[in-house]
């Protein structure tokens, strides 16, 4: 027995029973890819993931990587090493590589449902086994060589790292200082520090290789001006593929963190030694797009490992909370002789209980929600059909599933530990380091402030309102429905009240940006207001995912046997407890946002 609590009837249920998988699954792009195929996949990643991907979780927390300053190396703990290598083993990495390098090419929506498996089980496996999908970005972006290298690296199971944050840029990648500097022979030299690199240095792989950010001389200034290098550790023969130069990128620093401590953040120094030889992918100067096709992917990443903790974490308390006896219960309470019961029958836990469930299926709604939109862009691509729509659909979402799963389940994850009480404190339990490598999902990969700001800008503003009108015509389409027969009807009101509080909070906010032609401080406005618009279009989009599952659990209710009645009697108890107790919260945040004026703008920094 491990750590981790998988949930695959859930996720079998929203591949199969909501979003109806099979209907794209053997057919257009994924000719080979059945139900049965997809199933079984799903069932031996969870295997892997349930058992030698989960078995160095605590070890590595406890013992984590040790940095020898001197050689610039890191020593990884042996457990890590045995379950990353159980893993690549395994070849799942394999499954969204492109088939012209060996991969499956799944559907994105299986891709992400196994994703929260090992993410869930143990993020920083699924962080060092990247690298073959930044191989794959490598291969679509680079010239020739850089193909081979690719292919090279892919082939031979090297590690790769995304190389952006600066001492100072960090969210503003645009500051960034790195120099590139041409040396006339189709090669670069880099020079500057990198800070907090995750897999920068590890000991598990023959290279690494770093896509690195960094600014040609006489480059413009801002994230523009930026260009995208391929750096290896060691200088590799593209002939033999054989590695063999040591270059000169060191990790010069690892990080001591709260959390997620098996997986290494960290410095790394370019040119200070010898030389860096950096290669300009696809020899051309375009680093910030090239850059965002990997954070994209990895903002994805993001939000699946914050959800997939909150799963286990949710699942764990449960199973202690049906154990675990203490008190009467409320209705005998001043009885002192009544029979103790189990704390699931406490109000506030069944309160706290639901809370967790609703959140927690809701979000993984959304990441097959979202992974289903890659999904029509992968079937769009390969039948040659125009597909703006979709990819702008899929921006919009991006930002949600990483900006509020991220803020949620940590803050949900808090409410795990408050189920075991004292118990949920001790290392004995997992949560504490759940909630510890839980952090950093709402900072790395632009902090919550960035998505929505990201948001309410480049996706809400910038596409003209076009997305995020469809997203909520969707919604309100299902609202006005009769959606659940009857059954759902006062859930979809709520549901109605709610997407007219988040339009009116766009509204609000649109009005203030254009205003700010005239007068640049009601800008402020936006930005006093744009994580509340993100956490509450985010609780809508949320709040309507439920609904959809009940509605598709009222109809298999009758004549389900008895796991599945349990099973659908939890999601219709679910959708109906976030429809009342979640939904109504937009009234007051939309009044919020009707009231923002500029005083707190106006409070002098001395006196905070
Ligand atoms: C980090 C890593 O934190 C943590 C974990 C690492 C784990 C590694 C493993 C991950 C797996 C990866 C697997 C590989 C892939 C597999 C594939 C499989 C097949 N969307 O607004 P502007 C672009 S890393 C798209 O003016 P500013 C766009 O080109 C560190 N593009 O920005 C745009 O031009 P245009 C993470 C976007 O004011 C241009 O940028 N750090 C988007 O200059 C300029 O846009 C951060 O995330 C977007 N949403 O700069 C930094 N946005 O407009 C956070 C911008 O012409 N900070 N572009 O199209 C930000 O995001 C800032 O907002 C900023 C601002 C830097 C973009
Ligand atoms: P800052 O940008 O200084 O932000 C500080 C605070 O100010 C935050 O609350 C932020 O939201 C807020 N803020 C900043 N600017 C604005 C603004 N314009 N509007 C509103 N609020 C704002 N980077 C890589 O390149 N590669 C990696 O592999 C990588 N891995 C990482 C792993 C770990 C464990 C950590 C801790 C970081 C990693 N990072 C990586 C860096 C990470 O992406 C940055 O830490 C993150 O983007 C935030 O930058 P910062 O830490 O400099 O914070």
């Amino acid at each position: 027995m491990t750590h981790y609590k998988s949930n695959l009837r859930d996720l079998e249920f929203n591949l199969f029973e909501v979003f109806k998988r099979q209907d794209v699954l053997g057919g257009g792009p994924f000719p080979e890819l059945d139900e049965d195929t997809a199933r079984t996949i799903l069932d031996e990643v969870n295997r892997l993931a349930t058992g030698v991907v989960a078995e160095s979780f605590e070890d590595a927390d406890r013992n984590p990587p040790v940095f020898d300053p001197a050689s610039g190396t890191v020593a990884l703990p042996e457990s890590l090493k045995k379950s990353y290598q159980a893993y690549m083993d395994a070849g799942w990495y394999n499954l969204d590589l492109p088939q012209e390098l060996g991969g499956l090419g799944a559907p994105r929506s299986l891709v992400w449902a196994a994703a929260e498996l090992v993410l869930g089980a143990n993020p920083s496996i699924h962080m060092y086994s990247a690298g073959p999908g930044f191989a794959s970005i490598l291969h679509q972006e680079g010239n020739a060589d850089q193909k081979r290298f690719a292919e090279l690296a892919i082939e031979r199971g090297w590690g790769a790292t995304m190389v952006l944050t600066e001492p100072d840029a960090g969210s503003d990648v645009g500051a960034g200082r790195t120099k590139a500097v041409d040396q006339g022979d189709g090669t670069w030299h880099i020079e500057g520090v990198k800070r907090f690199i995750t897999s920068a240095e590890q000991d598990m792989t023959e290279n690494i290789f770093h896509l690195v950010l960094a600014r040609p001389e006489g480059a413009k200034p801002g994230t523009k001006g930026l260009s995208l290098f391929l750096v290896p550790k060691y200088l590799v023969d593209l002939e033999t593929g054989e590695p063999g130069e040591r270059n000169g990128a060191y990790v010069t620093n690892v990080e001591h963190k709260m959390g997620l401590k098996a997986s290494t953040t960290c410095e790394l120094t370019f040119g200070a030694k010898h030389p860096a030889v950096g290669y300009l992918v696809g020899d051309k100067h375009d680093g910030i797009r090239q850059m965002f096709l990997i954070i994209e992917y990895a903002r994805m990443m993001v939000g699946t490992k914050a959800i997939a903790t909150l799963s286990t974490g949710y699942l764990n308390a449960l199973e202690y909370a049906k154990e675990r006896k203490q008190g009467a219960d409320l209705t005998r309470m001043s009885d002192k002789a009544a029979p103790r019961v189990a704390i699931t029958r406490h109000p506030d836990v069944r309160r706290s209980l639901m809370t967790q469930k609703a959140y927690a299926e809701a979000l993984r709604a959304l990441v097959i929600y979202t992974a289903t939109q890659q999904d029509a862009v992968q079937i769009a691509e390969q039948a040659g059909e125009e597909h703006d729509d979709v990819v702008a659909l899929n921006d919009l979402l991006l930002p949600i599933v990483k900006g509020v799963g991220s803020e949620r389940s940590y803050a949900l994850l808090a409410e795990s530990l408050q189920t075991l009480g004292g118990s949920g404190y001790l290392q004995e339990y997992p949560i504490e380091q759940y909630i510890r490598d839980a952090k950093i999902d709402t900072l790395y990969e632009g902090t919550t402030a960035i998505q929505a700001q990201d948001f309410f800008f480049r996706k809400i503003v910038k596409n003209n309102g076009q997305a995020f009108g469809r997203l909520m015509g969707e919604i309100k389409g299902f609202a006005d429905s009769e959606a659940g027969n009857g059954r759902l009807k006062e859930e979809r009101a709520l549901l109605a009240d709610a997407a007219a509080d988040v339009e009116k909070i766009v509204e609000v906010m649109v009005g203030d940006a254009m205003r700010s032609a005239e007068e640049p401080r009601e800008l402020y406005k936006v930005g006093l207001n744009a994580t509340r618009l993100l956490m509450c279009v985010g609780d809508v989009v949320l709040g309507w995912l439920l609904l959809r599952q009940a509605e598709v659990a009222l109809e298999k209710l009758d004549g389900a046997d008895a796991a599945d009645a349990d099973f659908y009697t939890g999601k219709i108890a679910a959708a109906r407890f976030f429809a009342a107790q979640v939904l109504p919260k937009t009234a007051s945040e939309r009044a919020i946002a009707q009231n923002t004026g500029l005083d707190l703008m106006d409070v002098p920094e001395s006196a905070f």
